[in-house]
């Protein structure tokens, strides 16, 4: 089961309405009440946030201005203060809120834990005044590298208390990697765990750190905080590393949130383009602090009963718009979870839903396909009827994942939210909303309020009803990322001027193709550029033939994604070899092991071709459409006149 193609969901036309008893108890409750919401929200975006921004949260000092729009750089809630960390702890102390769980974490090995607002706000205070304490200053960026521990959110909620801006690097990423993005952000700090636990392994990240630091390749940062996790043995440097368990135990559970100017920049979080090395989103404080919330609540249609569970890895923007920011900006108990579905314990996620009694589950495209693939045997010998919503994120669903889904997780009574979104974006910008919107198996439905999404071609001119173009957004928001960091340049040049702005009119390029069907509902096919999703991860072609041909024996290398099964695409490596290597089994391994060691596992070829050629054009420029083609095992489609040499082709075929 590839990802849908075109094909598959023009005939898509299963529509499933929203239960009446769900309708009855949501926030909206009808199509109408969400046109009619949307209608309004288009009418006065300004005045429609504003509102928003003064009933959802805590301000120290009220705004002056809503947003300062300088295309393509926009400024929200301008002259506003406030803290995130604050709204996503303090306010709730006042109120009954103080002892109900907010972080129920499940520990991989069987340790569980669950933090109250109360004591989860003592931690984040706790830590805020051991960074303090190592030298961090408001503005000095903070690295965190680490495991899925209560711990990773309260790090990100310290560094927001006191104004210093994260920057989270996945834990799967390599020394390497987290070596080239300590560096671009200049990090002074960072924060990290002996280990965590991986599929019943335990993953060496301090180790990592100490790799990435070494000969003082990252001279901004002084110190690593180092909570103990697994107790597996590592290594100390004096006057470098400090264990967190020590300093907290010694620090004030109290430190005051300190006033942030909207504006100020809450995180950097690296994430992967067409072109060179990835590059670090800029997120700022009031905006995504608001529009997190706001699409939390009503995509989600979260109450205080509720028990949320969003299977991302805080290492991604999903982990921090939808696991801490968002569900904790609203009072709610958000899960965590260390562990993943393994041979050795296919059904865990459904004994965390048993065991906490999950409401809202949200996870990926790519962890339904394997659900599917290990069996319904597993979900039905749970207990799963505390779920009343189901939500899905990373990438197109295929309509029969999405059945599988509806009919097997969900009973077929729970609505499900295909949330379309990136890292870019900060939150949710085509989502059904629940109570509201009928969905369709492998549309995202409607954009949310607030939200101006077009379907356009290369012109900027929108499409016809079921044409594909390119989505785009015709109209800033909160969350939307403010600029690439250090490079303003780029950030205009990626997003704002791939389509040519007319007549001082910009429209935000996502760099997904798209069609809208005469519902209006929009049908998201996938990256238009050289980004592949693997698993749901987004991975630059770009970034892993650079890791390959940095290896001795790589003259030149070109990287397509194919159609896979369980991944959505698999990583397909065409390798051209300097002229004293020879290909073998051994130099395929031992490639794919150094881009592992380049990236990380993430980003791990399924699959190298060694070849004589590439195919190129006159020009010189490498013709990834043929290799892609090549790599999906399909005939060749389209235009070959622009290549220089049709032999090529011919011995890759031959040599497939
Ligand atoms: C949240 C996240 C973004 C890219 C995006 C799309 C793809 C994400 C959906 C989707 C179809 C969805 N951030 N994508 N969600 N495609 N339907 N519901 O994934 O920055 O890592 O990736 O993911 O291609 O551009 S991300």
């Amino acid at each position: 089961m590839t990802q849908p193609t075109i094909e598959s969901i023009l005939h898509e036309d299963r529509m499933f309405p929203p239960p009446e008893e769900f309708s009855a108890q949501a926030e909206l409750k009808s199509l109408e009440e969400y046109r009619r919401l949307y209608q309004e929200a288009a009418a006065n975006p300004e005045k429609f946030w504003a509102d928003l921004a003064d009933k959802e949260l805590q301000w120290f000092q009220k705004w002056d201005k809503v947003l300062d729009w300088q295309p393509p750089f926009a400024k929200w809630f301008v002259g506003g203060k406030i803290n995130i960390s604050y709204n996503c702890l303090d306010r709730h102390l006042t109120t009954w809120r103080k002892n109900k769980a907010a972080i129920i974490w499940q520990g991989e090995p069987g340790d569980s834990r669950t933090l109250t607002y109360a004591q989860l706000h003592r931690e984040v205070c706790q830590m805020a005044n051991v960074i303090k304490q190592l030298g961090v200053k408001k503005g000095d960026v903070v690295g965190i590298y680490m495991p899925m521990i209560p711990e990773a959110a309260v790090a990100m909620l310290a560094c927001a208390r006191i104004g210093a801006p994260h920057t989270v690097i996945f834990g799967g990423f390599s020394a390497e990697a987290l070596k080239d993005r300590l560096k671009d952000a200049e990090a002074k700090l960072v924060i990290t765990a002996d280990g965590g636990w991986r599929k019943d392994a335990i993953v060496p990240l301090k180790e990592q750190v100490d790799k990435a630091l070494g000969d003082n390749a990252v001279p901004s940062v002084d110190n690593v905080l180092v909570v103990k996790r697994t107790g597996n043995k590592i290594h100390m440097e004096p006057g470098r590393d400090h264990w967190w368990q020590d300093l907290q135990a010694n620090a004030k559970a109290d430190c005051p949130a300190e006033p942030m100017d909207s504006e100020d920049m809450l995180f950097i979080l690296y994430t992967s383009g067409t072109t060179g090395k990835p590059k670090g989103v800029v997120h700022t404080t009031g905006g995504y602090n608001l529009y997190t919330h706001v699409t939390t609540k009503w995509a989600f249609d979260l109450k205080d009963t509720d028990v949320y569970w969003c299977t991302a890895d805080i290492g991604w923007i999903t982990g921090h718009s939808y696991i801490v920011y968002g569900p904790l900006s609203n009072g709610a108990t958000t899960v965590m979870y260390e562990g993943a579905p393994r041979s050795s314990n296919p059904g865990c996620m459904w004994d965390v839903v048993e065991k906490y009694g999950v409401t809202i589950f949200y996870t990926a495209p790519t962890a339904i396909r394997a659900f599917i693939k290990m069996g319904e045997h597993l979900p039905k010998a749970r207990d799963l009827s505390s779920l009343r919503l189901l939500g899905t994120v990373g990438e197109p669903i295929n309509p029969e994942a999405w059945m599988w889904y509806y009919r097997v997780i969900g009973s077929s009574k729970c609505p499900i939210v295909d949330t379309w979104w990136q890292t870019e974006t900060g939150g949710f910008m085509i989502t059904p909303l629940p109570g509201a919107i009928p969905t369709k198996p492998g549309s995202a439905t409607l954009p949310f309020p607030g939200i101006i999404a077009d379907v356009v071609d290369l012109e900027g001119n929108p499409v016809g009803d079921n044409e594909g173009g390119y989505l785009v957004i015709k109209h800033p928001w909160p969350s939307m990322m403010r600029t690439v960091y250090g490079d303003p340049d780029r950030f205009r040049r990626t997003y704002w001027e791939h389509i040519p702005p007319q007549d001082g009119k910009y429209l935000y390029f996502a760099g997904d193709g798209a069609r809208r069907d005469k519902d209006g509902y929009f049908w998201v096919m996938g990256r238009v550029d050289d980004v592949i999703n693997v698993s749901g991860h987004r991975l630059g072609t770009m970034e892993i033939e650079s890791a390959l041909v940095s290896h001795p024996a790589v003259a030149e290398a070109a990287v397509v994604g194919k159609p896979d099964d369980l991944r959505g695409e698999a990583i397909v490596a065409f390798v051209t070899l300097e002229d004293s290597y020879r290909a073998s089994e051994q130099l395929e391994k031992e490639l794919m092991q150094h881009v592992v060691g380049e990236i990380g596992a993430l980003a791990r070829p399924a699959e190298i071709r060694f070849s004589e050629d590439l195919p190129k054009t006159r020009s010189g420029k490498i013709m990834r459409r043929l290799l892609r083609n090549l790599a999906a095992g399909q005939e060749i489609a389209g235009d070959t006149s622009t290549l220089q040499d049709r032999g090529v082709l011919d011995k890759l075929r031959g040599g497939a």
